[in-house]
């Protein structure tokens, strides 16, 4: 696959994602309306089209306002040369990272030897945005995170609430707008019968009974992907995805992404445009109340082919904690939002993530066939800090290796701030930060190794490396509710924009983080909604 195939295969991307949830599997999805013109005016300009921005975008459309979202990342409407929107997490190509000619693979070592290969650049749909003392993976698309995650819909205990947003009404939260996230993304939970006998599952099987056998709470997590369709793939009905190992680089099938729910519905209104491979830049008072945002399009190569500017009544940030941190920092320091006020940047934390390994006895193999989809987790929150996903190791291949994801609650927040000689954002998280997050994971798995008598692998993220230490897939904070906004995400000093994704969360959710970003969005937007329109 060329690179230079790769381009007119894509370079349309203006089309809408939205045509494919319309029109089915298989169907030629529409194109959509044209994307935003130089010098137009809008009266809601949403800056990303994750989580905080679908729900925006929907709930504002609902109320009679036209929307328009701007997305860095591609449509992910049009299939490539093999049929598929989505490449294999097995078989990395041109699709899988964003502006890459490397991989990098959250996991990037397998028996001790690295992994990762090279792929033409382009824009894919995984980034790993390395800053001095950790990599942060993001979703790039319209959907946001949704096209790349493992979909587990988690809401925090209602115990652990307080910490996660000590500034919002829990009542309110479990009453209302986490019922409302959970119903508007499709969340539901693995049957358990099936969970027993499906081969697919062995993996998580065994971790239930090495998390029990050692006294952990073993949990079922909810996700969005379709189960039902999970059950068709392992009866040979329809394609394999999560069966398939699809999940890193996009599921072509069964999972729920945002472009299947929120955005769907937000497209449905007739009232919501977006405008794929486009970047925001700058925001600034325009006078008379509006805001001017400058825009650049890009190719799929990163390259800009045109620089755009348009004004809008309103501006919601959107575009995830690390994107909408990076904009508000260099925006307050280069003075196109001077009044913005000291919080922002601040407060950013990577949900205590840290991932390991375990190594199993031969006896308990823990299959060659995994779902990519994970269902499960052990909670050792309160006693140790770490909630850890029983994850997948979908290689394929028999590997006897347990393999987790914990959230752990690690206390270190970090800042973002201007480097005027780089021209850039810098992140001060220090590596060694990973230490806090390791010790709550280990209350955990030294307990079990002592258990089962096995040892951590160390052949996962390095050479003799036991702790995948150096990454995050939550990040979270950077303009925290409250603080750098009020308490619905109103930014300080700027009437008419607004923050509306992850940045506004302190740094920790206690547990996967999506479904309490979308719950606070829903929450915010409905006062939004009901005071300044
Ligand atoms: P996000 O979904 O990141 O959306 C922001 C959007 O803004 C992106 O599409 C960007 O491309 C776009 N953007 C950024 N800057 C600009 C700009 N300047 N101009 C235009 N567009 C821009 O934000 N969470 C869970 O709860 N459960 C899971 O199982 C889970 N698994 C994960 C697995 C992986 C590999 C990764 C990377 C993340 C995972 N997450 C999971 C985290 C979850 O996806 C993430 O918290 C949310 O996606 C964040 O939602 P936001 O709305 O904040």
């Amino acid at each position: 696959m060329s690179d230079d195939i790769s381009r007119r295969g894509f370079i349309t991307g203006a089309g809408s994602v939205l045509g494919v949830a319309a029109l089915g599997a298989g169907a030629t999805p529409a194109r959509a309306a044209a994307p935003i013109a130089d010098g137009a005016h809008v009266p809601v300009l949403v800056i990303g089209t994750g989580y905080g921005g679908s729900v925006a975008a929907l709930r504002l459309a609902q109320a009679g306002v036209n929307v328009h979202m701007i997305e860095m990342g591609m449509a992910w409407d049009t299939p490539g040369p093999d049929g598929k929107i989505f490449c294999n997490t097995r078989e990395p190509d041109y699709r899988s990272y964003w502006l890459r000619t490397r991989t990098k693979a959250p996991l990037n070592y397998f028996l001790g030897f690295p992994i990762d290969r090279d792929i033409p650049r382009h824009t894919g749909v995984l980034d790993a945005e390395e800053f001095g003392g950790i990599t942060v993976y993001q979703g790039r698309g319209v959907g946001g995170g949704s096209l790349v995650n493992g979909g587990m819909a988690v809401t925090p205990k209602r115990e652990n609430f307080g910490s996660v947003l000590p500034s919002v009404n829990a009542d309110e939260m479990y009453n209302v707008y986490y019922p409302r996230a959970n119903a508007g993304l499709g969340v539901a939970t693995i049957d358990p019968a099936w969970f027993e006998s499906t081969a697919y599952y062995q993996y998580a099987r065994v971790g239930r009974k090495h998390a029990q056998r050692s006294g952990f709470p073993f949990v079922f997590v909810p996700d969005v992907y379709d189960w039902d369709y999970m059950k068709q793939e392992e009866a040979g009905t329809v394609t394999k995805s999560a069966l398939a190992g699809e999940i890193l680089y996009g599921n072509n099938h069964g999972k729920k992404t945002l472009q299947q729910t929120y955005l769907a519905r937000a497209k449905a209104t007739g009232r919501v445009s977006v405008s794929p491979l486009h970047k925001v830049t700058s925001v600034a008072p325009a006078g008379a109340g509006r805001y001017t945002v400058v825009i650049e399009q890009i190719d799929t190569t990163g390259n800009v082919t045109a620089t755009k500017t348009v004004t809008a009544d309103r501006v919601f940030f959107a575009a995830g904690s690390v994107g909408t941190s990076k904009l508000l920092v260099r925006l307050k320091a280069t003075g196109a939002l001077p009044n913005l006020n000291g919080e922002v940047g601040k407060g950013w934390g990577d949900n205590g993530n840290v991932m390991c390994g375990r190594a199993n006895h031969m006896w308990d193999p823990t299959g060659a066939s995994q779902s990519a989809i994970p269902c499960c987790g052990i909670d050792n929150w309160a006693a140790g800090g770490a909630f850890a996903e029983v994850a997948p190791l979908p290689t394929g291949i028999e590997t006897y290796a347990s393999f987790y994801l914990s959230i752990t609650n690690n206390p270190h927040r970090a800042q973002f701030s201007w480097n005027a000689a780089a021209g850039k954002v810098d992140l001060n998280w220090q590596a060694a930060w990973k230490q806090p997050s390791i010790d709550m994971a280990k209350t955990i798995f030294d307990k079990i190794n002592a258990k089962e008598g096995t040892i951590y692998r160390t052949d996962l993220f390095g050479v003799y490396k036991i702790w995948g230490d150096h990454l995050t897939y939550h990040p979270l904070g950077g303009a925290v509710l409250n603080k750098a906004t009020d308490n619905y995400g109103r930014l300080a000093g700027y009437p008419g924009l607004y923050v509306i994704d992850g940045a506004l969360i302190p740094g920790n959710t206690t547990v996967n983080p999506f479904v309490t970003i979308t719950a606070l969005a829903e929450r915010n937007i409905e006062q939004i909604i009901a005071t300044d329109l």
